[in-house]
Parts: C-alpha cells; structure tokens; sequence
C-alpha cells in the first residue's frame, strides 16, 4: 500500500505512525495537494492528505478511517480497544481531542499566512484558546501516567504526539513544555519510539 501525503501535515503523521507503529509495510509518497499538478483529487475526491492506497487501488480517507483499518489489520499492537466499550470511547475521544488542536493549528497557520491587514486576529485568539484549554485538559488527564488511556500505547498517544508536533513546527513560540511538564516528559519519552524517529526522518 501506499500513503500519500506531505512532511508538513500532522493528519498525515498520525496515519503513518500508525503504519510504522504496527509495522504495516507501505511506501510513502509526498504529494502536497497545494501544489498545481498534484494527483490526490485522483485518488481522494475531496483532495486532502493522508489517502492510503490499497494494492487494489482503493482509497481511504480521512485518517480516522486510515488508522481504524489499519488498527485492525494486526493485533500487533491493538491501538483502538476492541472489546471495551469505555476503554474504547476513551481512545477515540483522546484522537479527538489530538485532532481538534491539529484543526485549529491550521486555521491559525492559514490566518498568519494572510496579507497582515486581512487576518482576522479574533478568529486566531479564538482557536488558540481552544488549544491552550485543550492542553489543560490533556496534562490534566494524563497527570504521571505513562500512556494517554489505560497501561499500553494507543491511537490517543500516536494522534497527541503528531498534534504537539505540529504546534513545535507552526507555533514554535507556544511554550507547552514549561507550561505542562508531565506532557513534556511523556513526550520526550515517546519520542524515542522507533515509529516516531522514523516518521520524523522523512
Ligand atoms: N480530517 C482530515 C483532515 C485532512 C486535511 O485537512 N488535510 C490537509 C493537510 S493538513 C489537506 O490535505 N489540505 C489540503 C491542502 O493542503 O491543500 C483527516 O483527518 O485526514
């Protein structure tokens, strides 16, 4: 299979620590929908990145989708609980809560990057709010725990580490690390994880 996207996008890191984390072999293909002869619109009608393509040409999109069928093509590990229910809401709410931050990133990348008197400085406030109080809560939760949900890695672990990955990249200013230092070192240690070297090498 194949996973298309950019070095730059967090939903794409997300998927591809999923691949490297379960050991998926896939090859990985930079394709930034942004630029003018992009195929992704071939592939993902929506154009947007991450799209995984299967060895029969199916495409699947969005990354919630491309890490819940990754998750169960092996057991090796299990990122998404199958069998409990509350273990399971757990994970998937933590996902959200990663790619929430990740959408409000963006929309402050895209106001920076407007001409100085177009960008709208309320909507900037607003989302970054929603990523200083969504950080609260995440530190808050995770307190001297050594994984998001429950005593393994999961989905809710690979997502936070791409999201905080992308405010080091976008808002390099945000000093997250002083302000929750539980968080800090619970990424340092999953920094170490060979799925996130790799996925940082490219
Ligand atoms: N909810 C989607 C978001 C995907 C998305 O918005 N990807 C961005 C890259 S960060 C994209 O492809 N934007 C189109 C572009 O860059 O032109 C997911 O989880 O995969």
């Amino acid at each position: 299979m194949k996973l298309i996207g950019s070095t730059t996008s967090p939903y794409v890191r997300k998927a591809r620590l999923v691949l490297l984390e379960k050991n998926i072999p896939h090859a990985f293909m930079v394709d930034p929908p942004s630029e003018p002869d992009s195929k992704v619109a071939l592939f993902n009608p929506l154009g947007r990145i991450p799209a995984l393509i299967l060895d029969d040409g199916t495409c699947v999109f969005d990354s919630v989708v491309i890490a819940e069928y990754a998750d169960t093509l092996n057991d090796t590990p299990i990122l998404i609980p199958r069998g409990d229910a509350l273990a399971r809401m757990h994970v998937r709410r933590g996902e959200a809560l990663a790619d929430g931050i990740m959408d409000s990133a963006i929309v402050v990348r895209n106001e920076r990057i407007r001409p100085a008197g177009k960008q709208e400085q309320e909507n900037i406030d607003l989302h970054n709010s929603s990523i200083t109080r969504t950080l609260e809560y995440i530190a808050g939760q995770l307190g001297q725990r050594e994984w998001c949900v429950g005593d393994c890695i999961s989905l809710a672990d690979l997502a936070l580490v791409a999201a905080l990955l992308y405010l080091d990249l976008r808002q390099p200013e945000r000093d997250w690390r002083s302000a929750h230092p539980n968080l800090a070192a619970w990424f340092n240690r999953l920094s170490t994880r060979s799925s996130v070297t790799a996925a940082l090498a490219e």
